[in-house]
């Protein structure tokens, strides 16, 4: 059935030309040397290949095969080829003639890079391309890409909208689910090679032994695509797990504890990871509690692992009382005078912006601030702020937005990728994590469109350059066929998604004005919530006069927490990015835009903007009907209905309410509420 369970590795046949020159250049799948991960990828390859051409592939030489073998191999390694720059998980693709035969060889300089390889081989056929001059070659930017699982031991995923989670603990480590063996192909197949398990906001007991061999069970599956399983722990487990009185990281005993706890998970899972910490924030315990920095939390963890060669990925998601006029503003108050103090395998991991996976935000100010400290990039690949599963939004261009921000922090001007990617700063430790958007739906993701916003994830984290448009139009191809009929305007309805999204909920630089709790739909009124950095009107400050929030010097100045240069452009709203107007300044609904419009008028603009891109959308999608199989675009185009009822529901909502606050009318020409 099309139930969107095989993602983008669906393999279905290629049209007859195709198959007909596949058949021709590859016959045969051939493997030089033995192991796991060797074995998954020719696995991997009959497979696809056996969809793609209808027929089996058998193992074993033929006078064309693919030819899977590192460069280890004595006739690779006389090939010459450029393998000193893979690194341990490049790959090259290439037609070479070896031992009087043309072969498709697949090469790196270790198994995990061939099996990278033989996914990219796939998608370069997948995507429409052919074997006979094939060269591809490629090497990952950024060491560790990692999805962050939001999953709760009793099966609830905080912020999931794509079912009950994977794991079945109640089964585990006894049973390991075939589907626990797909995941691990589809994260393998963008270049994912870590996973936390569990969500960060901590249950003990995922430390438990009982706990420890569950997740073990789900790592020994897992290594052959190689993916490491790391975990997030909860700061008090000394207390809680290990009936100790404290747990002040600077204790003896504390220290000891986590020792012994690494060392016992060391023993189930001898390539552990590490772990992932939210500590002091939104109520998790952490070492502030015992008037500890955060740098000392990180530091007692991390060399509880360092002897097995893990890692601590330490959350920079904190907002506490530094800064009581502008939450925005804490992170970077309490992490900045830590740079330089964290131990070597510590990664500070920040997100994406400073509030809160808006549908957008300016990029966080820690990026480029602590040059002395690895930072870790975090996306929200589930769409907790962008309409859940239903509204069809394309990460793409969020994450891409983000990436190439320029910080302007050094003598290089480096962007956010750049100081991702550690060249800068010269880190030897790097990463990316996603809050995956996976769970028990049969699609994974919630809907087919979401599944674009994992794959989207993992080759960004491969190469945060890539850009969101080339990432569309390989997923689009993958996930549809190669028929540019589909792929082109698949790819243009996903381009401008997100922009929509911004547009008929948080135009201009609003932010934060979703519902309470669970954060759909529009609350931009609320006001009454126990923290006052919790209420939609903290962060619009609409009143008569005007709309936005003061981050200039007569504000909260958050802007000074950015470089000099671009803390200049922003402290003048004439040269702010009119997208980030009202997140940094607080304007008059009459000033003037670039458009010619006055602010007020904009803005409706904007929420029209929003509304008539999905209705187009669904116009497309209706022109795509027959030609995306039935299951699939039923679903699809549903959705699609919902979201245009819903992005008319922001619109209405919101102007209704703006009107109440200013007093004013609709602007001549703005669509009437329906
Ligand atoms: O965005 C908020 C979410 C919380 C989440 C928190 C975090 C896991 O609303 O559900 O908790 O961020 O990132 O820690």
């Amino acid at each position: 059935a099309e139930d969107g369970y095989d993602l983008w590795m669906r393999y279905r046949p290629l049209a007859k030309e195709a198959a007909t020159a596949l058949d021709r250049d590859a016959e045969s799948v051939e493997m030089r040397g033995q192991s796991a991960t060797l074995r998954v990828a020719a696995d991997e390859l009959r497979r696809g290949l056996a969809g793609l051409t209808g027929h089996a592939f058998a193992m074993g030489p033929s006078p064309h095969p693919i030819l899977l073998a590192t460069s280890a191999d004595g006739d690779v390694g006389r090939l010459g080829l450029p393998l000193k720059d893979l690194g341990d998980e490049g790959y090259i693709v290439r037609q070479v003639r070896l031992g009087g035969r043309d072969v498709t060889l697949v090469t790196a300089r270790t198994d995990r890079g061939v099996l990278y390889g033989s996914f990219a081989l796939l998608r370069h056929i997948q995507t429409g391309g052919r074997l006979d001059r094939v060269a591809l070659a490629s090497t990952p930017r950024v060491k560790l890409r990692v999805l962050n699982h939001w999953d709760n031991l009793d099966g609830v995923v905080e912020r999931g909208y794509a079912g009950q989670s994977l794991w079945d603990w109640w089964t585990l480590p006894d049973f390991k689910d075939p589907r626990y063996t797909d995941y691990a192909r589809a994260n393998a197949s963008i270049g994912i090679n870590g996973t936390v398990l569990n969500n960060v906001n901590a249950k003990p007991d995922s430390l438990s032994a009982s706990y420890i061999a569950k997740a073990a069970a789900l790592a020994d599956v897992f290594r052959p695509y190689g993916i490491k399983v790391y975990l997030s722990a909860r700061f008090s487990a000394p207390i809680e797990l290990g009936k100790l009185k404290t747990a002040d990281p600077l204790d003896p005993q504390v220290a000891a504890w986590w020792k012994a706890k690494s060392d016992e998970i060391y023993r189930a899972i001898p390539d552990f990871g590490g772990f992932l910490v939210k500590a002091n924030s939104e109520g998790q315990p952490g070492p502030r509690d015992y008037h500890r920095s955060h740098a000392e939390g990180a530091n007692m963890l991390a060399a509880a692992v360092a002897p097995h060669g893990g890692i601590v990925m330490w959350r920079a998601f904190v907002y506490a009382d530094t800064d009581p006029d502008d939450r925005a503003k804490q992170a970077y108050t309490e992490f900045k005078p830590l740079d330089g103090k964290f131990a070597a395998n510590v990664i500070v991991q920040v997100k994406n912006g400073a509030i809160d996976f808006q549908p957008r935000e300016p990029f966080h100010p820690l990026f480029g601030a602590m040059p002395r400290t690895p930072l870790m990039l975090e996306f929200q690949i589930t769409k907790e702020y962008l309409g859940f599963a239903t509204h069809l939004a394309y990460l793409g261009p969020l994450f891409a937005e983000t990436l190439g921000s320029e910080t302007f922090a050094g003598s290089k001007r480096a962007t956010v990728a750049q100081i991702v990617e550690g060249g800068v700063n010269r880190h030897a430790l790097t990463g990316m994590a996603g809050v995956a958007n996976i769970g028990r739906d049969r699609d994974w993701a919630g809907s087919t469109f979401n599944q674009a916003n994992w794959f989207a994830f993992g080759r960004m984290a491969w190469d945060p350059t890539i850009g969101a448009q080339p990432v569309a139009r390989e997923w689009a191809a993958m996930t549809f066929g190669p028929n540019p009929a589909i792929v082109a305007p698949v790819t243009d309805m996903m381009m401008g998604s997100r922009e929509a999204v911004v547009d008929y909920m948080t135009p201009l630089g609003l932010a934060h004005v979703m519902a309470t709790g669970h954060h759909y739909g529009p609350g931009p009124w609320v006001a009454d919530l126990k923290r006052p950095e919790w209420n939609p009107v903290y962060y619009h400050r609409a009143d008569k006069a005007g709309i936005g929030f003061d981050r200039t010097r007569t504000g909260s100045n958050a802007v000074a927490q950015y470089a000099p240069e671009l803390a200049r452009r922003l402290a003048d709203p004439a040269t702010t990015p009119e997208r980030d107007l009202l997140w940094f300044h607080h304007v008059s609904w009459d000033r003037p835009m670039a458009s010619g419009r006055s602010v007020w008028a904009e803005m409706v603009h904007d929420y029209d903007r929003g509304v008539g891109y999905v209705a187009d959308m669904r116009q497309r999608w209706d022109g795509l009907r027959g030609q995306v199989d039935a299951e699939r675009w039923t679903k699809t185009a549903t959705y699609l209905g919902i979201q245009e009822r819903e992005a008319r529901w922001w619109r209405d909502a919101s102007l209704a309410y703006w009107m109440s606050v200013n007093g004013r009318s609709l602007p001549a020409g703005a669509a009437a509420p329906a």
